[in-house]
């Protein structure tokens, strides 16, 4: 597939070197991917929560839902129930998923609905110019805690992983080739895939140097036990802390049957079959 079509006319008005660009990119070589390996465009579909990530409604030309802000993962599992042939991501922010829409998370991984969850993790609510979210570091100076937040921040993948998520990864916007093949990887899982994407946001919160200087590929792990993807999943808290250091890749990795699955039993309503 060309890239170019997946290119829009709308204009891009995230700030001047943010890495969505690169995720935006990431995403256009997965989905590229994606059509080579078999995958047709038109049954790729994203739904996208509110906030700059979820601009990229308006710059990925896909077929695509702009949803309620948080209501990204009821709307994705409603368009994977609808029609089971379609690969369905969610773009999602941390404001957006754990904050506004933490609750339809747990019941979405719980459920193993067949949908992937891409996360653009940049610790702050940026569109609405820097309050604190539920992964921000405590001490976090923002919009919101102008003296820095008092709270503990989040383990998500912690969450995730009890809730019941079949496939759980982390990548790091800046690493493009990673990410892309991460993104494959959890469209074409069968069940609940959650990436996370770590995403400085240069204007509110520049922690690029904190990620390089601490990232590292997760080589040999063991991604069917999950004692060892919790433990993996534990070695970084979220804090700012020295000697701290941060796995990239799959964490957890196993096969279920999926919610659709179960609920449909191989019949598909966009065929009228009942
Ligand atoms: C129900 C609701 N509450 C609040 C808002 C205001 N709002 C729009 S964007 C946004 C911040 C989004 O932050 P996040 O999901 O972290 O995405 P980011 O902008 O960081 O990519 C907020 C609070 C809204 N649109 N709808």
């Amino acid at each position: 597939m060309n890239q170019n079509d997946l290119a829009t006319n709308c204009k891009i008005t995230w700030c001047p070197g943010c890495p969505d660009f690169s995720i935006l990119e990431a995403l256009k070589r997965a989905v590229s991917t994606l059509t080579e390996k078999g995958t047709k465009k038109e049954n790729i579909v994203f739904t996208a929560g509110i906030g700059c990530h979820g601009k990229t409604f308006d710059y990925l030309n896909l077929n695509s839902f702009y949803c309620l802000h948080g209501r990204s993962l009821p709307v994705s599992q409603g368009i994977k129930l609808a029609n089971p042939n379609l690969k369905v991501m969610a773009i999602v922010g941390d404001g957006d998923l754990y904050n506004e829409g933490l609750s339809h998370l747990i019941h979405a991984a719980k459920r193993n609905s067949d949908i992937a969850v891409l996360i653009f993790d940049n610790r702050n609510f940026a569109l609405t110019v820097s309050q604190f979210t539920a992964t921000s570091p405590k001490g976090f100076k923002g919009s919101s805690s102008p003296e820095g937040s008092i709270e503990e921040p989040l383990n998500p993948l912690e969450l995730v992983l009890s809730a019941g998520a079949t496939f759980i990864a982390r990548g790091y916007s800046l690493n493009i080739e990673q990410l892309k093949n991460l993104i494959v990887e959890a469209v074409e899982h069968k069940g609940f895939s959650f990436l996370e994407i770590l995403q400085p946001c240069i204007t509110f919160f520049d922690n690029r140097r904190f990620y390089q200087e601490r990232i590292y590929e997760l080589k040999g792990h063991d991604f069917f036990s999950k004692e060892k993807a919790a433990a993996k999943i534990k070695e970084w808290d979220y804090k700012n802390g020295e000697g701290v250091k941060i796995p990239l890749g799959v964490f957890y990795k196993i096969e279920k049957p999926t919610y659709d699955e179960l609920a449909l039993r191989g019949l598909n309503p966009a065929k009228r079959e009942k």
